[in-house]
């Protein structure tokens, strides 16, 4: 991608117009034995998908993107990858456009109440893809009756289109160096996630496979689990198994 000022991410970027999933275009890329840093790029995904088997709507004038990481870190530390994917573009996104997005518990990107953004991280042996979602230069018209009201994009809560390929490689460039950061210290990109989460001092009710429950989300750990409070004690939630929807603040 010309104009991109990174030394791994982004090199190289496949750009497709259509694919079925990014992520799914990047882990054939990985299979082929493409190098950590592989970005690909649609500008369309037929499927594009959530976390749990959600679907993503991904229709043009967004950011469906993902990057293949070959971690050197082992795996049970991966989880941090997906931290650093929404810190990254929420720091792009303060430094190029100055908007403040908040960050919910695990990696969901909000602006105004609304979701602007996910991030999704999927691991297979020796490599994880991280693909990141951003509701770019898309009118709410785009999206389904149900998900308009939920949803916002940079375009309707600016006014006006943003330069994709601009934002694109500001987003690589911060990822690249929130990543380099994680190696040697991890504490500091939570701290990061936590000045901008709006999950941390919420009463959240916790949905998994194994059931729901209430507490008060109180803090993470550096591998970005979460740490609730409940009547029957603290409860440890690790983001691939549940979704938190946050009930109201808590009473100090
Ligand atoms: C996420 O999942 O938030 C992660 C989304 C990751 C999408 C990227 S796009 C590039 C790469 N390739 C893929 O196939 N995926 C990744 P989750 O927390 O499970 O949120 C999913 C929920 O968000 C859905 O159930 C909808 O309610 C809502 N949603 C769907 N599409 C949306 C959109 N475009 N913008 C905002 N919210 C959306």
């Amino acid at each position: 991608m010309e104009g991109l000022q990174t030394q791994m991410i982004g090199q190289p970027t496949h750009i497709f117009e259509r694919v079925s999933s990014t992520n799914d275009a990047a882990r054939t890329l990985a299979e082929q034995g493409a190098p950590h840093g592989t970005v690909v790029i649609a500008r369309e995904q037929d499927h594009g998908r959530g976390r749990q088997g959600r679907s993503w709507a991904s229709p043009p004038g967004g950011l469906w993107l993902s990057v293949l990481l070959r971690p050197q870190q082992p795996m049970p530390k991966w989880p941090r990858l997906g931290f650093a994917g929404s810190v990254a573009v929420a720091q792009a996104l303060d430094r190029l456009l100055g908007v403040q997005v908040r960050l919910k518990w695990p990696n969901d990107l909000v602006l105004n109440g609304r979701k602007l953004g996910g991030v999704l991280l999927e691991a297979s042996q020796g490599y994880v893809i991280l693909g990141i979602g951003l509701n770019v230069n898309v009118r709410l018209s785009a999206f389904s009756q149900e998900l308009a009201p939920m949803v916002t994009s940079l375009e309707e809560f600016l006014g006006h289109p943003v330069d994709l390929v601009g934002l694109t490689q500001e987003i690589l460039r911060q990822l690249e160096e929130v990543l380099a950061a994680v190696q040697t210290d991890a504490s500091r990109l939570m701290n990061q996630w936590r000045d901008r989460s709006m999950t941390l001092g919420q009463h959240v009710r916790v949905r998994g496979l194994a059931g729901s429950f209430e507490g008060v989300a109180e803090d993470i750990d550096d591998d970005g689990v979460l740490r609730v409070r409940t009547e029957a004690g603290v409860q440890h939630v690790i983001g691939a198994d549940v979704s938190v929807r946050e009930i109201r603040e808590a009473k100090p």
